[in-house]
């Protein structure tokens, strides 16, 4: 049994639960309620310094960083190899797409919410660099899912399982234009479908609409 220390309005939380729902990860769930600053008690500083969540826990082990997280469930619960191939080809433009996640579009959310969240700003910052860079992320998922049916290819990985969640929420931020951007809304319609993911995102995205919507003026 693992331990998920978790926020489900948290993307990356989401990614995580989404992994242990779809390779059946025997996992105790446990709540961090990061708005109170539970995050920051000496137990948790102790297993993440980073002071973020997820983490999780397997014996001694202690995993931070969702991306981190994805990789090790599917290593070590990944039944089907199609999800985080062991080519090295293939293993790498995951990666790749991993990183996109966790260097580009979560960054670029993340200066959204953390003043919205943190330093009580009541208004989606009105900073045009934040929502331009949105939109360019936008433009790169596009470009990516013109070029295969999902970010790495043409099956699921856990590439997409990160994005996912990120996309989401990106999305209550900041419209997804789907004229625009037509890929990017069929990929989000292809993968709500699947009982795993909506298992994993759906009641963590409420969360986090609720405490958008209720940090806004
Ligand atoms: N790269 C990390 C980001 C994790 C992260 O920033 N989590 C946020 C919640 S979405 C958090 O715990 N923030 C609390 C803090 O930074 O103090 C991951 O993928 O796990």
């Amino acid at each position: 049994m693992v331990n998920l220390y978790k926020l489900d309005a948290s993307p990356p939380t989401r990614a995580c639960l989404i992994a242990c729902e779809l390779f059946n990860v025997p996992v105790q769930l446990i709540d961090v309620n990061v708005l109170d600053g539970e995050h920051l008690t000496p137990d948790l500083l102790k297993k993440n310094p980073l002071h973020t969540v997820p983490i999780l826990e397997d014996g001694s082990l202690v995993i931070q960083d969702s991306h981190a997280i994805l990789m090790y469930l599917a290593d070590v619960y990944g039944k089907q190899e199609s999800f985080y191939p062991k080519d090295p080809k293939h293993r790498a433009l995951v990666n790749q797409k991993l990183y996109f996640n966790g260097t580009i579009l979560f960054p670029r959310m993340r200066n959204i919410t953390i003043p919205l969240v943190v330093e009580g700003i009541k208004e989606i910052p009105k900073k045009r660099q934040y929502l331009d860079a949105i939109e360019e992320a936008y433009g790169f998922i596009e470009e990516f899912l013109s070029r295969s049916k999902y970010l790495a290819g043409d099956n699921i990985t856990i590439a997409d399982i990160a994005a996912y969640p990120t996309v989401t929420s990106l999305i209550l931020l900041l419209e997804l234009n789907t004229q625009k951007y037509p890929k990017t809304q069929a990929w989000l319609k292809d993968l709500e479908k699947l009982p795993y993911v909506q298992k994993g995102n759906a009641k963590g995205l409420l969360d986090f609409k609720d405490i958008v919507e209720s940090k806004l003026a």
